[in-house]
């Protein structure tokens, strides 16, 4: 198992559509087994593949405290969506922003899980909230686009400019590069 390194918005992975996955090999799994432990490490209560650059549509899911529901959906399809809710909602993508998003109240969703298993729930509250989340980011999108344009600008520069201070700390920390006698010869 590992941790896997989550991408951080504005980065264009994320608004890239995921493909279906044909068949459910021990490499989707090994993929599945490391989205769960580096969405519980994070931690946070759902990673999409897209999140750790990998344009398959794959999610996990937890919503309890205890980490002892581990959902897993692929290819994740909405069979029926039903009301408006609105709910606070933050993103592993959008470390230290959140907002307020409107979306479905309920949602019947149909899946496959870890074992190719055929599965369909239908989803309210916190549940419904994250499914919704997780399947935007199969389809390119993140919460902050259903901001107002003048909110997800300012949140796109903070991260961009906290990326570039993150970057520069990493290149400070590393020992000056020595120029070799092979290049000054
Ligand atoms: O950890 C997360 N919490 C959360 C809270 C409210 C609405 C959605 C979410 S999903 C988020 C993890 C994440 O970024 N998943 O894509
Ligand atoms: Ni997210």
């Amino acid at each position: 198992m590992a941790i896997l390194d989550v991408l951080t918005y504005p980065d264009p992975l994320l608004h890239r559509i995921a493909e279906p996955v044909k068949i459910i090999d021990s490499k989707i799994k090994k993929l599945v087994d490391d989205m769960a432990e580096t969405m519980y490490a994070a931690p946070g209560i759902g990673l999409a593949a897209t999140q750790v650059g990998e344009l398959k549509r794959i999610m996990v899911i937890d919503i309890t405290e205890d980490k002892s529901q581990l959902r897993v959906f692929i290819n994740p399809e909405v069979i029926r969506k039903e009301g408006l809710a609105v709910h606070e909602e933050g993103c592993l993508s959008v470390p230290g922003f959140y907002d307020k998003v409107e979306r479905a109240e309920t949602v019947m969703v149909t899946a496959l899980d870890r074992e190719g298993q055929r599965f369909t729930i239908n989803a309210s509250g916190l549940l419904a909230v994250c499914i919704q989340h997780e399947i935007d980011h199969l389809d390119g999108h993140v919460f902050v686009e259903y901001l107002s344009p003048l909110k997800s600008n300012r949140i796109k520069n903070k991260l961009i400019k906290r990326q570039r201070e993150l970057e520069r700390e990493a290149e400070l920390s590393q020992p000056r590069r020595r120029i070799s006698a092979a290049a000054r010869a």
